[in-house]
């Protein structure tokens, strides 16, 4: 799988041109490209218009525009999409131009925009440009500034992008149902100078959750915030890209957040700060070091760090069930039980019942086949064994001669001798222990009984 990451990058730096595929319709309007998987494509530097350093979008890719008279002009189709969350599993989305989310819109402070809209869902539909400063009527909410856009309809948004920073965008039309499905983009607006604000990598994702029942291609869209697949840009570990970066460089991560819940970010190796929210660049002053942030509904974080240390650090939600795949739920806690032959015996009377490991939940000793398209829960394979993540998870990987604008993958880090954690093979001194007044270990005989309540693991309780 490496390697064949290695192929997609690498063949990214140059293919965007080569990937789009024409789709236009009417002369008029712009052609709207379109991306048929989910490698991470790196934008080309800016053919026209005032220069900018494009983002990288992880598993995604930034949407071409044309130059009209002066005004960038962009082609967004809000259509059906097949997205591939990680190998060997496929959901059936709803998106823009072939995939979800959609296509990164990269503009400069001050450009003059004009979006064309097309409709080719089976209901109403709208964007709102989440975070702009725009009239009104552009701000995309229907029924409140706009009538919605039926289908096979194309509408039009046109304005100046006045603010430099980090937006999304949506619809505001049936919202539950269309974001559930992963109706969503990222949108860039760089600095009127380039060199305000540079950085020597600057990555972008959004923050989607879904509930797709084991064996099945269609999230439900219904659930509220039991959602089993927690992603960065509609992907899971370890179909989520790594982010390579070369030790030295200034990295920036921006984040969007449009699942349901919060999730705080944590980077391992490195302190950053919240350079920019949704509301723009934070005043340098006002910034404190950190390692873990949180992103609220709604809300973006630009994070910032130098890479100084050599490594592969994970970075990923710290809510610890957003780092496991689809089946996480009503199992029930195992560690301490000796189960050896509950599991089968319950089998025949609950064929896919399973359960945790009594040692504390590794998934290796799960005897249960799963259905066709899902994945493992926690999975993913480490130059020392499984990683035994899923979900919201990827790893930095800062490398001394990683070359500037290379976001190849580099492989595993090659730990210098005398710094892995290794097994301690001599005498042990006897480990010192807490013990408050009168405290002591409770005697095994008068440990309460355990009891066991069996349910079945795919239950989300509503049916
Ligand atoms: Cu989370």
């Amino acid at each position: 799988m490496i390697s064949r990451r290695n192929f997609f990058m690498g063949a990214g730096a140059v293919a965007v041109g080569a990937a789009a595929v024409s789709k236009a319709g009417a002369a008029t309007l712009p052609e709207a490209a379109t991306a048929s998987d989910a490698r991470t494509q790196v934008p080309p530097p800016p053919a026209n218009g005032r220069p900018f350093n494009p983002v990288v979008t992880l598993n995604g890719w930034s949407l071409p525009w044309r130059m009209n008279n002066g005004v960038k002009e962009f082609h967004l189709v809000a259509e059906p999409v097949v997205r591939e969350l990680a190998p060997g599993m496929k959901a059936n989305l709803w998106g823009y131009n072939g995939q979800s989310p959609g296509p990164t819109i990269e503009v400069v402070e001050g450009d003059r925009v004009r979006i064309f809209v097309t409709n080719k869902l089976p209901e109403n539909t709208s964007v709102h440009w989440h975070g702009q400063r725009l009239p009104n009527g552009m701000d995309g909410v229907t029924g409140l500034t706009q009538p919605a856009i039926p289908p096979g309809k194309t509408f039009v948004y046109e304005f100046v992008a006045k603010r430099p920073g980090t937006f999304m965008y949506h619809p505001h039309a049936d919202e539950m149902v269309q974001m559930a499905m992963g109706m969503m983009g990222f949108w860039v607006t760089h600095p009127k100078d380039h060199r305000q604000f540079a950085v020597d990598r600057d990555f972008v994702f959004l923050l989607s959750a879904y509930d797709i029942e084991p064996g099945s291609y269609v999230p439900r869209v219904n659930t509220m915030l039991d959602q089993n697949l927690w992603t960065f840009n509609s992907r899971v570990f370890p179909g989520i890209d790594s982010m390579p970066v070369r030790q030295g460089d200034r990295v920036r991560i921006r984040v969007g957040n449009l699942t349901m819940t919060n999730h705080p970010i944590h980077l391992h190796g490195h302190e950053f700060v919240v350079a920019g929210t949704d509301g723009g660049w934070t005043p340098p002053a006002s910034r404190w070091p950190e390692v873990t942030t949180d992103i609220a509904v709604g809300q973006m974080r630009a994070i910032e760090f130098d890479a100084t240390d050599l490594g592969d650090w994970a970075f990923h939600c710290h809510k610890s069930h957003h780092t496991m795949n689809a089946m996480g739920h009503d199992v029930p806690t195992m560690i301490g039980v000796d189960h050896k032959g509950i599991a089968e015996k319950i089998n025949k009377i609950v064929p896919d019942y399973m359960v945790m490991g009594d040692k504390g939940g590794s998934m290796g000793g799960m005897e249960m086949p799963l259905p066709d398209n899902t994945l493992p829960m926690m999975t993913g394979e480490g130059p020392f064994g499984g990683v035994e993540m899923g979900g919201m998870f990827t790893v930095l990987k800062v490398r001394r001669d990683q070359k500037r604008g290379d976001y190849t993958d580099p492989g595993w880090f090659k730990h210098p001798a005398g710094t892995i954690a290794y097994e301690w093979t001599g005498a042990l001194p006897e480990p010192a222990r807490s013990r408050s007044a009168g405290g002591q270990l409770m005697p095994a005989k008068s440990r309460p009984n355990v009891e066991l309540t069996v349910r079945k693991p795919t239950g989300h309780g509503e049916h």
